[in-house]
């Protein structure tokens, strides 16, 4: 049976309020990337990293999921064949919407980790990482920050290995390894599609191009592959 494997971004989560990284007043508009999402700039200055994942933690927790999340639970509940969602993004929109084989390459909010130990515990307050036990923890949120290996890498190879049909959604296609996963599935032959809102960094890397909001273009794209409404 045919295999669709789907990378998502910052982008499919726009329409729920979240905010993306690099579309205008985006989140890399207003914090520098090496000052919040390195390993340095934790080390810097712990307190600004907490406050900037803290407070994406709230906004994260007022979030719904939209259609597009809806229509991806809905192919991974009724496409015959296998269905795996990579995403990038930090947010549970997708698990929210009903999807549960989701791969989060780049962590979780509700994630938290000891920087010392590398112990894990999902944090027990929406908006603050309480350390766990040992006093000379040091709680980080349990997300990849750049210069770190994303998360279920091998896995992920696997599953772009095994892909008849690799869709990405809401990605500017900036940030590796996940923007170069389009080429490790073309040259597996599988069929490489773009649902985005815009033409991307990678856009010719794929051979189909569906552009417009999230909300629209992925419902639509599923409702190709499953005429019958559920
Ligand atoms: C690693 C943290 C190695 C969590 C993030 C090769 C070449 C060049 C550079 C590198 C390379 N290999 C590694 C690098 C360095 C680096 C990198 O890629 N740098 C870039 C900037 C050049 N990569 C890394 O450091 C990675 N680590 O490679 O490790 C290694 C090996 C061995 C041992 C140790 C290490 C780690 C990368 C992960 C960084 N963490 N986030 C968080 O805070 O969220 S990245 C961050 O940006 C997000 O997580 C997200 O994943 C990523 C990409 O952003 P997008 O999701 O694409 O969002 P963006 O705003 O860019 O675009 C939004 C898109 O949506 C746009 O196209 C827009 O048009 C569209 N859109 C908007 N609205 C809508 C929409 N589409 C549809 N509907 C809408 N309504």
């Amino acid at each position: 049976m045919t295999k669709i494997v789907i990378l998502t971004g910052a982008g499919i989560s726009a329409e729920s309020g979240l905010g993306t990284f690099r579309d205008k007043g985006g989140l890399w508009s207003l914090h520098k990337i090496e000052d919040v999402a390195s390993p340095d700039g934790f080390s810097r200055d712990p307190d600004l990293v907490h406050r900037f994942y803290s407070a994406r933690r709230q906004q994260a927790a007022q979030a719904v999921p939209n259609a597009a999340h809806a229509a991806l639970a809905r192919l991974e509940r009724d496409w015959p064949g296998d269905v795996v969602i990579m995403t990038q993004n930090v947010d549970g929109l997708h698990e929210a919407a009903g999807a549960h084989r989701v791969l989060h390459m780049h962590g979780t909010l509700s994630g938290a980790l000891c920087a010392n130990c590398e112990h894990r515990w999902t944090h027990r307050r929406k908006c603050r990482l309480t350390p766990p036990a040992p006093p000379v923890a040091r709680a980080r949120p349990d997300v990849v920050w750049f210069g770190e290996l994303p998360y279920h890498m091998d896995e992920i190879l696997t599953h772009l290995e095994e892909a008849d049909i690799f869709v990405s959604i809401g990605t500017s296609g900036q940030v590796y390894p996940a923007a170069s996963f389009v080429q490790e599935a073309r040259m597996q032959g599988a069929e490489t599609i773009e649902l985005n809102l815009e033409p991307s960094e990678i856009s010719a890397a794929f051979t189909q191009h569906h552009y417009g909001p999230a909300s629209e273009v992925v419902p639509q794209w599923v409702a190709r592959l499953l005429p019958d409404p559920a």
